[in-house]
């Protein structure tokens, strides 16, 4: 593929932006009634609006045609069909296998990957049925009270955000816990919570090689057998999920404890295999099950719908548009859905380990910015917060709101104070307060003309400020699925066009390496090993004060 810029689409997108850019979406609302059912689609109870973002017609069919010059549908294919995608690592990236329906048919290398995926499937069944159900005992007899998921990155933040979502699906079941951080205060603070009669272990790891992951599986099975003193009970509260068996065999845990998946699963795009255990064990595996077949029918929309009706394919170009002709750096994404409050923290990593990229495929610098930084937090915290940036700083953030119509709480007028605080921002933030609307409004409060004057720029909201709202009707593990798949294809339609890898990590392998070099130079009286002068005070003082 050439460098997208050269494209032809890019090209006419350029010129058709600095016409564009002499409006504003204010404008363009005022001139068509019809504008939200113009650009806003749906799939299922999901809705996504879009119009509040500055485009028009041409802008869409341009971005259109963008996507069909970088060859869009073709790679989608690719990736749904097993070819190495992952041209770095030389995989498919096949997370979309994982939410097919048994019947799929999907090869990698010539072989068919649904009847693993199946049996795996199975395996984590029959278990969080013996555990769910209290038949899975640990070593004094007791069923299991709390699950430790002990995993990092890809192994800890998609399962953690899932868990942190679906609550209301949990019950009063089992209670999970997330230990990631080789901080030795994380796993410690999750100990004093638990008993080890009542506890599993679940060792979450693609690898099963990351400092973090085996540091804090160590200390665990350490703190455990502290207490149990016998090495034949790990079996009951230790179980492994990996691609790597002779490590976790190595580690001590039953092979028949393993739960595996396949070096095409990328770490981020893994809660829909084994790695998703902790949620099957919290909510149940009828309720996993609905949270892959909610992605399932993102997976097919994306790969089926034209791109005007595709809300990843529309995502995806929309934030092309935003970051790469608009010029925003960033792109915040506020859940006004209290049980969606990991979700900003989980697309961090989804989107920014996917699209931080510097190069394209063939190793050329890019000519355009990439992946954008992803942030936010919950509405309405926000709003208290950073909004005021967002409304009246010299940056453009684009926005994607995200809420519920239907609370699993319901109490008294709070979810519709909840809402109209969503949508008054989208609006606010798009319509902006312009200088005579802003001097009406001090001269009714009665303020002096000087006053008026001396106040009147600070009081200004320039408006034209991008969001998309996503609307359904309950988050239920249906919907929550549709929405991950929504953002993973989202990311990978951004990828498609910059024409970069989505599926590799090289600066996470970097730090896995680092930090290895830097370990044996804490310890007092070894040899410091060259490094910068910052670097070396640094290592020194640690070890001045720890001694
Ligand atoms: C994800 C990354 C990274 C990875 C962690 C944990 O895509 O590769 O975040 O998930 O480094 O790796 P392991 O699962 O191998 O421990």
């Amino acid at each position: 593929m050439p460098d997208p810029t050269n494209l032809p689409a890019w090209q006419a997108l350029q010129t058709h932006f600095d016409q564009l850019n002499r409006q504003t979406t204010r404008s363009l609302f005022a001139a068509d009634p019809h504008r939200f059912a113009k650009f806003s689609c749906q799939l299922h109870d999901l809705l996504c609006d879009f119009s509040k973002q500055l485009l028009t017609e041409q802008t869409l069919d341009l971005l259109a045609s963008l996507a069909d010059q970088a060859g869009l549908r073709a790679k989608i294919e690719a990736l749904f069909t097993g070819e190495k995608v992952n041209i770095t690592e030389q995989r498919a990236a096949l997370h979309t296998a994982l939410r097919s329906p048994a019947e799929t048919l999907v090869r990698v290398d010539g072989r068919d990957v649904m009847p693993d995926i199946q049996g795996v499937l199975q395996q984590m069944d029959a278990f969080c049925n013996r555990v769910r159900s209290g038949q899975w005992r640990g070593y004094t007899g007791r069923p299991i009270t709390d699950v430790i998921n002990i995993g990092i990155g890809g192994s800890d933040l998609g399962p953690l955000m899932v868990v942190e979502a679906l609550k209301p699906y949990a019950g009063d079941g089992l209670r999970s816990h997330f230990v990631s951080n080789v901080d030795a205060s994380h796993l410690v603070e999750v100990l004093k919570k638990i008993t080890p009669e009542t506890c599993l272990f679940l060792i979450a790891s693609k690898t099963f090689t990351t400092q973090e992951t085996l540091t804090n599986a160590h200390s665990a099975r350490r703190w455990f057998l502290e207490q149990v003193k016998d090495e034949q009970q790990i079996a009951h509260h230790f179980v492994a999920i990996s691609t790597n068996r002779a490590k976790v065999v190595e580690f001590g845990i039953d092979p028949a404890n393993m739960f595996a998946f396949w070096d095409w699963v990328g770490g981020r795009y893994s809660l829909w295999s084994a790695i998703g255990l902790s949620i099957a064990l919290a909510v149940g595996m009828e309720n996993f099950r609905a949270l892959l077949a909610g992605a399932h029918q993102m997976d097919e929309h994306f790969r089926h719908r034209p791109w005007r009706q595709n809300i990843p394919a529309l995502m995806g170009l929309i934030g092309i548009w935003n970051a790469n002709f608009r010029g925003a750096e960033s792109q915040a994404i506020l859940p006004y859905d209290q049980y969606l409050h990991r979700f900003p923290a989980y697309l961090q990593q989804a989107d920014m380990e996917s699209n931080g990229k510097r190069v394209r495929n063939d190793g050329s610098a890019l000519t355009t910015s990439s992946g954008p930084i992803i942030w936010g937090e919950p509405g309405t915290n926000g709003q208290h917060a950073f909004y005021q940036l967002i409304h009246q700083g010299t940056r453009l953030i684009p926005c994607d709101f995200l809420a519920a119509v239907t609370s699993h709480n319901p109490l008294g007028a709070h979810h519709h104070i909840l809402l109209s605080n969503m949508l008054a921002q989208s609006e606010a933030l798009m319509t902006g307060k312009t200088a005579a609307e802003a001097a009406q409004e001090m001269q009714t409060a009665g303020l002096s003309p000087a006053e008026v004057q001396r106040l009147l720029p600070h009081r200004v909201f320039p408006g034209n400020r991008p969001s998309t709202t996503l609307l359904y009707r309950q988050l239920d593990p249906q919907t929550l699925g549709m929405l991950i798949a929504l953002y993973e294809h989202k990311i990978f339609v951004q990828a498609a066009i910059w024409d970069i890898n989505p599926f590799d990590q090289w600066g996470v392998e970097l730090g896995k390496q680092l930090a290895q070099k830097i370990l044996p130079e804490l310890e007092p009286g070894t040899p410091i090993g060259d490094h910068d002068c910052s670097t070396r005070g640094l290592i020194e003082r640690i070890r001045q004060l720890q001694s």
